[in-house]
């Protein structure tokens, strides 16, 4: 493979307490206007589980007690010359006080209420999955940044 071939690694942090999710309202940069979880790229001599941490601390100001892998998304853009890669963890309870950061508004959601409408549209397809604890894998094609095409859900074991 070309080097420039290699997926891009990214993470996302779901914090979700049995009856309600944190997401955060996306102020500026990819995803601009959407809720989601925390996260973002991961840095050269960071693990995946410690830039999942980081990024968590930095856009939400929090420190989750508790957190798993809950699984992984593939992104393929038309417009993106290599896929996305983001590891998704979840937590039930975190140390600190969500706070509004320059990139998030944090703001919980009843499990009723998830503003998918206002997500990605991939969303809508593995949080059911996330909240049974279901490892999962996915794979997602867009267009258009956020018109989702095709996608391929399935539940494994981690690893
Ligand atoms: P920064 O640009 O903030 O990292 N992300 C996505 N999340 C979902 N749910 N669906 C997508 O569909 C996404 N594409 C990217 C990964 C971007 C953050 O946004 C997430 C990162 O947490 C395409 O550094």
């Amino acid at each position: 493979l070309e080097s420039g071939t290699s997926p891009k690694l990214l993470t996302l942090v779901m914090i979700d307490d049995g009856k309600r999710v944190l997401l955060g309202h996306k102020k500026r940069g990819f995803g601009m206007g959407y809720y989601n979880g925390f996260g973002g790229k991961v840095e050269p001599g960071e693990t995946i589980r410690q830039a999942a941490e980081r990024e968590l601390q930095e856009e939400a100001c929090i420190e989750a007690v508790d957190l798993r892998e809950a699984g992984v998304l593939v992104f393929a853009f038309d417009d993106q010359p290599v896929a996305w890669e983001v590891h998704v963890f979840a937590a039930s309870s975190f140390r600190g006080e969500p706070a509004e950061t320059d990139e998030m508004r944090p703001v919980w959601f009843n499990h009723e209420d998830v503003p998918f409408e206002q997500m990605w549209a991939d969303d809508q397809f593995w949080y059911p999955l996330l909240l049974r604890r279901a490892y999962f894998r996915g794979v997602f094609a867009f267009t258009q940044t956020t018109q989702l095409l095709w996608h391929s859900l399935t539940e494994r074991d981690p690893g």
